[in-house]
């Protein structure tokens, strides 16, 4: 086997700790360095997870420790600067989503990579969840024919805001920051989006700065799917077992010779013509996963598995920056879409 590639995080907040453990659970990676701006901060991660180096100043960690790539785990306005840092030193590097909270910083990020001949890649884990990796060979399978129409939903009054209070003030929330996630997957379960419509809105309660509703209608792929994405974090209260169930996803999809449905608590059923087959598609439980975010944390591990891949160059690697732009093009695109009312072409 080959050895671990040595490896240093910028960042020490809610997320550095799943991901570190992530990272552990490959087995092909090893974690040299933390850089945080609290020094404080990136020691107590060290301590707990055995790093030996720590740093407040992200360019004397890439010149002293010269690691195999850095995974940029801070919050969105760390992802330009850092990531241009570690282009700058010719650093392969893997950054969170949101990459940039507005499309020509996204841009720049990534035509720096290329220009440094730097593998550049986004921590965009939604579309491993194991649920939508199920979804995504059923579909593949053409089980249930030409997709005609889609459904995808995360509507949830869970407080996001206690692990993540930097959500609470970003001018563009919900579309940022789990929008990428859900039309990421949807370019994966239905192909590239043809047209673009979207309405959002802000709701009092939870405080917050930006949007924390939205709908946006797309058509996709080949077969120009319908798809709409229902995204919400306001504090609509909903039947705990069916639609409480921050943070799954919940799916229906119809095609010309059958429907499925992801619904809560992982269970899809797939409905063709010879009757209804139900399987359930819980994703491995980690020790170290919050059991309250136990499906997006633990997509957490296969996401670095293909991450771990394509830095090997060994194919995988699915989420480049390349592919990311696609993902946020349609991000940006709901934001023109609901100010100025019209749908976008692409
Ligand atoms: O997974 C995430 O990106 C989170 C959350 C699920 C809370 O939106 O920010």
């Amino acid at each position: 086997m080959a050895s671990p590639l040595k490896f240093a995080v910028f960042g020490a907040g809610f997320w550095t700790p799943f991901q570190l453990a992530g990272w552990r659970e490959t087995g092909g990676a090893e974690c040299v360095a933390i850089y945080n701006r609290t020094r404080g901060k990136a020691e107590a991660v060290a301590r707990d997870f055995g790093i030996p180096a720590v740093f407040d100043d992200p360019e004397r960690l890439l010149e002293e420790v010269r690691p195999d790539f850095v995974d940029n785990i801070t919050e969105v306005g760390g992802h330009k600067p850092l990531s241009l840092l570690c282009a700058r030193h010719r650093t392969p590097c893997i950054c969170q989503k949101p990459l940039a909270d507005n499309l020509a910083d996204a841009r720049q990020i990534v035509s720096a990579f290329q220009r440094a001949k730097t593998p550049f890649f986004v921590h965009e884990n939604w579309r491993w969840q194991a649920p939508l990796q199920r979804l995504r060979s059923l579909l593949g399978s053409g089980r249930i024919g030409t997709l005609l129409r889609a459904r995808l939903t995360m509507v949830s009054g869970f407080d996001v805001f206690g692990n993540q209070p930097a959500l609470r003030d970003l001018d563009r929330f919900i579309l940022t920051d789990l929008g990428t996630h859900l039309l990421d997957a949807a370019r994966v379960l239905f192909g590239e989006a043809r047209t673009l419509y979207c309405r959002t809105a802000r709701t009092l309660a939870p405080r917050v700065k930006g949007e924390n509703v939205a709908t946006i209608l797309l058509t996709m792929g080949g077969e120009a799917t319908h798809v709409t994405i229902e995204l919400g974090y306001a504090r609509t209260p909903l039947e705990p077992s069916t639609r409480e169930v921050f943070p799954q996803t919940l799916a229906f999809i119809e095609g010309t010779t059958g429907s499925i449905e992801l619904a809560a608590d992982y269970v899809i059923r797939v409905t063709t013509r010879s009757g209804t087959r139900t399987t359930r598609h819980a994703p491995p439980r980690y020790a170290w996963a919050d059991p309250r975010y136990e499906v997006a944390h633990a997509s957490i591990v296969p996401c670095c598995t293909d991450l771990l891949r394509g830095l090997r160059g060994q194919g995988g690697g699915e989420t480049t920056g390349e592919d990311n732009l696609k993902t946020l093009s349609l991000v940006f695109a709901a934001y023109d879409s609901a100010r100025t009312g019209r749908a976008v072409t692409f």
